[in-house]
């Protein structure tokens, strides 16, 4: 029912480490919605083909090099940029599927240490843990999504696949600590939040998640977590 004028699209992300099958899956995800009869997108951040996408390309390439915080925040600036076209697309009903969001953005960031001093600085919000307030004060204002799925693998698992393609962040070590940041999200911030299924708003369709393979081979459980902003 994305098309009878009034409802909106729904935002769906997926999330989780290289190699976790986000691709895969959202390239699953797709038919199946537009069989429901949606109209859907994929899209997918970092969003390459804009300046600062080519910024973030070339850093991840090892073109560049970057201050932490400088790359951290120029993948939230990449969200922004595409921030008003996102919600166009989802008031005109189109539901987005979109392959790494906010969640990336805090895990790959806080899991590289981001400096604990100028996140003191950056919020005394008293709302969020000090680890985690700088890497997420950007992302506030971003649009919510509706629901966030977590690709959750063994970091071995997701580094037998095919192996990495050589960028930055691409390795077993780093991909641990990726994964335990994830983790920490989850167990803070996520916490407490109850899942409404506002996807049944959107799309009519609160199990939408069936439209993923829970059976890809290798050993990934998916869960499936509310929004932190
Ligand atoms: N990445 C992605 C971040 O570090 N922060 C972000 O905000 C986002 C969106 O970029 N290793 C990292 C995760 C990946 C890398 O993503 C490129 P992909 O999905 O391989 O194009």
């Amino acid at each position: 029912n994305g098309h009878n004028g009034n409802s909106r699209g729904a935002l769906i992300v997926l999330e989780g480490l290289d190699r976790s099958g986000k691709t895969s899956q959202s390239s699953r995800l797709l038919p199946y919605l537009e069989g429901l009869g949606l109209s859907v997108e994929l899209w997918r951040f970092p969003d390459r083909n804009t300046y600062v996408g080519e910024m973030i390309s070339s850093y991840l390439a090892n073109k560049s090099q970057l201050d932490d915080r400088t790359i951290h925040l120029l993948f939230s600036a990449n969200r922004w940029e595409k921030r008003s076209l996102m919600e166009t697309k989802l008031r005109s009903g189109t539901t987005l599927i979109v392959d790494r969001y906010s969640y990336s953005g805090v895990a790959f960031s806080s899991a590289k240490g981001l400096d604990i001093e100028w996140c003191k600085v950056k919020t005394c919000l008293s709302c969020y843990k000090h680890e985690i307030s700088f890497v997420q004060a950007p992302e506030m204002g971003l649009l919510a999504p509706d629901l966030v799925v977590y690709l959750d693998i063994p970091p071995e698992k997701a580094a037998e696949r095919g192996g990495y393609g050589g960028e930055r962040y691409e390795q077993l070590e780093f991909q641990r600590k990726v994964a335990e940041h994830y983790k920490i999200l989850h167990d803070t911030t996520w916490k407490g939040h109850c899942v409404d299924a506002p996807l049944e708003h959107a799309t009519g369709r609160p199990d939408t998640v069936d439209g993923l393979i829970p059976s890809h081979p290798a050993c990934y459980t998916i869960k499936v977590f509310p929004p932190f902003f």
